[in-house]
């Protein structure tokens, strides 16, 4: 077993799963903004650290993907920030992409940047505590979108960090998100995803990538989020099994889920079916930023209650750990 291949099992196995917040300031303020709270460098951190306090943490949190702000900060527990993570058991991690700029020659669309100087930047991230890394690439459905030119392009870009975060001793998380903004059907969420995983790992592949030591962070095969052709949630986990099956590589250990704009316990329930219905050797867990975090957020912003904040955390921590083993049941949400 590689190095790489243990600290991504490290992070997947057992029903743990990824915590996301990483966040970049711009995103992070839209969230404080929605719950009336000011976006400043010690309310991200306030709150952020209410979470890697949680009980949770030890049993369901298997790593955490932080915002640069974030890993350079120390806790008013009195610990830096990867400390106080690796200290719950957790594996600390790092968004490493820049964002996604406007894609030239196909202005709809988006290509994520950061490569340049990357090999610098992982350095002093793994010096801080990081063992794995994220980089999202994202895509948009419409007639002719994604276009050739993103998924070629995304890919290729997915595949260079890949080769340089595991040359610095860390796991890249791989995540090409087909969003879910639009009229379109499953069955073309479908279609597009699967051809834009598979070519993130042709790419991959071409790029030398140990694929054991890789996590792959897709999103689930759902209906536009404008679409009159809702599917119900059994179908959603049987296209998204259906989907992995035909392009991901046997080689990689786990893919953890984007939660991309579903309800808590929407994303909670469909984690759960693919589950129940895996029948590949892939572990299915969830890496969620929002549906984590949304009513813990919204809690917190009242009279930032630690206890209270925590309480709603745990809860949902503990809801998906349960899916990512196939042992969810609605009647447990109200427990
Ligand atoms: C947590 O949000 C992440 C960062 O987004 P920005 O760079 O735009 O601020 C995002 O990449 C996230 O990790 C994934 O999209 C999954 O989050 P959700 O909320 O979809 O589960």
């Amino acid at each position: 077993m590689s190095e790489l291949n243990t600290i991504a099992l490290k992070i997947l196995s057992n029903g743990k799963g990824i915590l996301a917040a990483d966040e970049s300031n711009g995103t992070m303020t839209k969230r404080l903004d929605s719950v009336n709270i000011q976006s400043s460098p010690e309310n991200r951190l306030l709150f952020r650290e209410t979470l890697f306090a949680s009980d949770s943490m030890k049993d369901c949190i298997g790593g955490v993907i932080l915002f640069d702000e974030t890993i350079n900060q120390t806790s008013n527990y009195g610990k830096t920030i990867p400390a106080m993570i690796s200290e719950t058991g957790a594996v600390p991690g790092i968004k490493v992409d820049t964002g996604a700029k406007d894609l030239a020659n196909s202005l709809d669309e988006k290509i994520t940047e950061g490569l340049d100087g990357l090999r610098e930047r992982l350095k002093k991230y793994y010096e801080l505590g990081a063992r794995f890394t994220k980089w999202r690439g994202v895509y948009i459905i419409g007639e002719k979108y994604p276009s050739k030119l993103a998924i070629n392009s995304n890919a290729h870009a997915l595949a260079r960090y890949s080769a340089l975060v595991q040359e610095s001793g860390m796991v890249p998380i791989v995540e090409p998100e087909v969003l879910m903004d639009g009229e379109h059907s499953a069955e073309d969420c479908l279609i597009k995803t699967s051809e834009v995983i598979k070519k993130c790992f042709d790419e991959l592949i071409i790029h030398k990538i140990d694929l054991s030591g890789v996590i792959l962070k897709p999103n689930m095969i759902l209906a536009g989020n404008k679409s009159k052709n809702k599917i119900p949630n059994e179908e959603v986990a049987s296209k998204t099994l259906e989907c992995l099956k035909k392009s991901v590589p046997n080689e990689v250990p786990g893919i953890a889920f984007l939660s991309g704009g579903q309800s808590e316990v929407e994303a909670t329930e469909n984690l759960n079916l693919i589950n129940r219905n895996n029948d590949t050797n892939f572990i299915m867990t969830y890496s969620y930023g929002r549906a984590l975090q949304q009513s813990a957020l919204k809690f917190w912003s009242k009279d930032k209650d630690i206890k209270g904040t925590q309480n709603i955390f745990n809860h949902r921590a503990k809801m998906n750990t349960l899916a990512a083993q196939g042992k969810w049941s609605k009647e447990l949400e109200n427990k």
